[in-house]
């Protein structure tokens, strides 16, 4: 199965999409994401100008000489827009093999391990009472898990507490920001407040849903810690990003003061960002996912790994991610032996209608369908009307004197 022809497809239906579509000369087709949230056109520009032309021609079935082609082969190894790119070859690769072998993905990756995936929902509010009654309706809504994220007392705005366009988008962001936005950060109020958030939503709750936190990367090694503790009557599930993790020791710290589980990696990008955490059992989930973590072909081997020191996975799931990738997430998902959870944030409906797709959620759970390959496609011509838009992430920096912190 020869590769004819690829292309690149830049769209925003609500916010910026690319995606790698794969001809071959058997007339099959196969998709890949390469959304990298606010540097879209840098993987396009990496795709177009640098990968596709060493792809025509090439055996499509090759996925792993591939994968080492475009990872070794560039000399300049690993990085997010690299990795985006490699990931997005990949999944196309691996949708073309399915449907050249007639099975859904899932299947010649191993086979079902589980009857459903469990996914986690997103509840936000601009204050504790908004958040619990946000948890409250996401369970009505079926879903067993809940992230939870309030503002702060004494902040403006929260990472993490969307806000709406009127046109069915939650966007965590102005979705097109000609710049940056900027946001004040303090974790002394952050650290006052968050305990309180999850004493109250635990009272609401009850003991049976699961409940999650993600700290963006906001504090240090030791106030981590603390928050840990602090945690720790509320029986989290887990809490997120607690720190960030250049420096994959800094994790020790924290390790060492709390039993609240920890989740890292939505910014990893290959398995030497998560080795250390894992050889020393720092962490209990991996956030890694299909599109920043070189495709399936790498994800299965960050698993693996993870699997040998009981980590789980928990595959970032955010609407930055498209359609695309969450169908390919949902395969692995259904396979990997060490699952923990799924992130699900619904696309909104324009989304959904540019990238047609059978995977499905029912009752707190999702499925993967059944049709060959991940079961995810592309409409062109309702791509074609939604053209880019400039758009960044925000910045963050410390109320008290403006340093410019993480986010
Ligand atoms: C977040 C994301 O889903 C998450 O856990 O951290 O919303 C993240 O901020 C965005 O995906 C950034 O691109
Ligand atoms: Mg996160």
């Amino acid at each position: 199965m020869k590769i004819i022809a690829a292309r690149v497809i830049v769209c925003s239906p609500g916010r910026n999409f690319v995606t790698l579509k794969i001809e071959t000369d058997q007339g099959l087709t196969g998709i890949g994401d390469a959304t990298l949230n606010g540097r879209e056109l840098a993987v396009a520009s990496y795709l177009t100008d640098h990968v596709i032309p060493c792809l025509i021609g090439r055996d499509a079935h090759q996925i792993e000489d591939i994968w080492q082609y475009l990872y070794k082969g560039a000399y300049w190894r690993r990085g997010p827009v690299t990795m985006t790119a490699i990931a997005a070859v990949d999944t196309a690769l691996w949708d073309l093999k399915a449907k050249a072998a007639n099975m859904p993905l899932y299947q010649l990756l191993g086979g079902r391990s589980r009857s459903r995936v469990m996914v986690y929902a997103h509840a936000n509010g601009k204050d504790i009472g908004h958040t619990v009654d946000e948890v409250l309706r996401q369970r009505e809504l079926g879903y067993t898990a809940i992230r939870a994220q309030s503002g702060v007392p004494g902040l403006d705005k929260v990472y993490g507490v969307a806000h709406h366009d009127g046109k069915g988008n939650k966007l965590y962001e102005p979705a097109d920001a000609a710049l940056p936005s900027e946001h004040d950060w303090s974790s002394e109020k952050y650290l006052h407040h968050t305990p309180k958030l999850f004493e109250a939503v635990r009272n609401a709750v009850g003991p049976d849903v699961h409940l999650l936190h993600d700290v963006h990367h906001r504090l240090t090694p030791i106030e981590a810690a603390r928050l840990g503790k602090a945690l720790e009557p509320f029986s989290l599930f887990w809490i997120e990003d607690a720190t960030p993790a250049e420096n994959q020791e800094a994790f020790k710290l924290i390790r060492q003061h709390t039993t609240t589980p920890l989740a890292v990696g939505e910014i990893f990008n290959s398995i030497w960002d998560c080795k250390d955490l894992i050889q020393n059992q720092l962490i209990d989930y991996i956030r890694a996912t299909v599109v920043h973590s070189g495709g399936i072909t790498h994800l299965r081997r960050i698993a693996d790994f993870a699997a040998m020191y009981q980590v789980r996975t928990g595959c970032h799931g955010a609407t930055d991610n498209s359609p695309v990738c969450m169908g390919a997430a949902l395969h692995f998902d259904t396979w990997v032996p060490n699952f923990g959870i799924q992130e699900h944030m619904p696309h909104s409906a324009l989304t959904d209608e540019v990238f047609p797709h059978d995977y499905r959620f029912d009752q707190g759970f999702m499925h993967c369908g059944e049709m060959p390959g991940h079961g995810v496609e592309i409409d062109e011509t309702l791509a074609a009307k939604h053209p880019y838009k400039p758009a960044y992430l925000p910045v963050n920096r410390l109320q008290h004197d403006g340093t410019l912190w993480n986010w």
